[in-house]
């Protein structure tokens, strides 16, 4: 049987196993169901009232509610009660899993991604990207205001155990035309993003809800930050002087790349399946953020400072380029270990380097709140390699060879 992988709280289900919410309207007879908090929803900290649960046949797309006698056509979870999109039995999900340490630039990539995907990616590809749920749009909807109109940066991201409301992911469908001979039809993907708190990967009990997730994950996200690696700073010439204090601060916390591998490929190893001696089937793409901070080091016809070609299709080619750039230059920063430790244990790993910002944020003036964006604005480069190389993998997209 199909299993299904709710896309909020990565739990595995059967179809048949999906339950639905009542419409709360009022029958013929006047009987009517009245919303109220969810137990199930109010223990992962959302106290929002919402009508009750229905019964059903998750295979049916509706089910009638015993206490009001209406139809029911939500479709839920059946572990976390979230609304599913719109026939979720029937559609392809993929869910990507983003990981990274502490101040690796994570909560700034997942808007910026987004919001590209949204208004250039998504047209590149003839298709149609959108949030797939209320909380999903109206959450990016504000990071992508600050971001973007005020310009601030985000504060660092809560752990997922922390606080009230626990952090949902960010649910979006990714549709896709597909042009047949005499019809056209739409191709839905349904795409998970979670933003880990950089701590997550530090506590035991923040690593183990990171396991759900990242076991069903068809591709992983490591963002890293270049300038917390080992010798880059050397290598490259760099003033450390000019470096944001909180690299260098992570780095010399023990938060260095390498480490963050180890402890991600530790976690992939505990899940069933998989063993300390078996390759590690996920494809996981090494995204190194912030690559803005080294192009002045770099020389001016390295991949990493061209930018990204615009076919409809993954630029394969070009994608190689970058990660024997970035494999080479690893060997000279940190003298290839990140590479033995990925070559060792993954089947399918590449190398990325992109920018969110596209330019260094000055730094946090005393009198401001939060750190914000350079004057140039938001320029971001190469953010939808990864995520293009694994839909490529995942088959949604077509390789091509440019
Ligand atoms: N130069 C440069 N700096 C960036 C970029 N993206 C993020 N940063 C810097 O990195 C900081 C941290 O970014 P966040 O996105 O908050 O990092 P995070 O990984 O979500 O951090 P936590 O939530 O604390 O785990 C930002 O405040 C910026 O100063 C980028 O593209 N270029
Ligand atoms: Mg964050
Ligand atoms: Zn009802
Ligand atoms: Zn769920």
């Amino acid at each position: 049987m199909a299993k299904l992988t709710c896309p909020y709280c990565y739990r595995p289900f059967a179809e048949k196993e999906m339950r639905f919410r009542c419409s709360g309207m009022r029958a013929a007879d006047g009987r009517f169901c009245e919303a109220a908090p969810d137990p199930v929803r109010v223990a992962l900290g959302d106290q929002m009232v919402v009508l009750p649960v229905v019964e059903g046949n998750g295979r049916k797309l509706s089910a009638t509610c015993q206490a009001c006698g209406n139809a029911a056509t939500v479709q839920i979870c059946p572990h976390c009660h979230a609304q599913l999109p719109v026939h979720f039995g029937k559609i392809d999900t993929r869910m990507v899993a983003m990981v990274g340490a502490k101040f690796s630039g994570k909560s700034v990539y997942t808007t910026v991604l987004m919001h590209e995907l949204i208004h250039r990616v998504g047209r590149r590809f003839d298709a149609a990207v959108i949030g797939a749920d209320e909380e999903t749009r109206k959450k990016f909807g504000n990071e992508e205001r600050a971001l973007y109109n005020e310009g601030v940066l985000p504060d660092t991201t809560r752990p997922a155990n922390a606080g009230e409301q626990g952090r949902q992911p960010f649910v979006f469908k990714f549709s896709l035309g597909e042009r047949k001979r005499f019809r056209s039809t739409l191709r839905h993907t349904v795409l998970s993003f979670f933003d880990t708190a950089g701590e997550d990967l530090e506590t035991s009990r923040g690593v183990a809800q990171n396991v759900t997730y990242l076991s069903s994950a068809d591709g992983i996200i490591v963002l890293l930050d270049p300038l917390t690696v080992p010798g880059l700073v050397q290598t490259l010439g760099i003033d450390p002087d000019v470096l944001p204090a909180r690299s260098q601060q992570e780095a010399a916390r023990g938060d260095s790349p390498i480490n963050i591998l180890t402890r991600v490929t530790e976690l992939l190893q505990k899940l069933p399946g998989a063993g300390p001696n078996r390759m590690i089937d996920v494809p996981v793409a090494i995204a190194f953020s912030k690559v803005d901070a080294l192009w002045e080091a770099l020389p001016e016809d390295s991949p990493l400072r061209q930018p990204a070609p615009d076919a409809a299709c993954f630029p394969e080619q070009d994608s190689l380029a970058v990660h024997d750039h970035v494999q080479a230059l690893l060997l000279q920063w940190e003298g290839g270990q990140i590479d033995q430790l990925l070559h060792k244990h993954y089947r399918t790993y590449r190398y990325f380097g992109l920018s969110a910002l596209g330019a260094v944020p000055p730094a946090k003036e005393p009198a401001q709140a939060r750190q914000r964006v350079a004057k140039s604005g938001i320029q971001p480069h190469r953010v939808e390699d990864p995520f293009l190389w694994l839909l490529s993998r995942l088959k949604v997209i077509e390789t091509g060879r440019g």
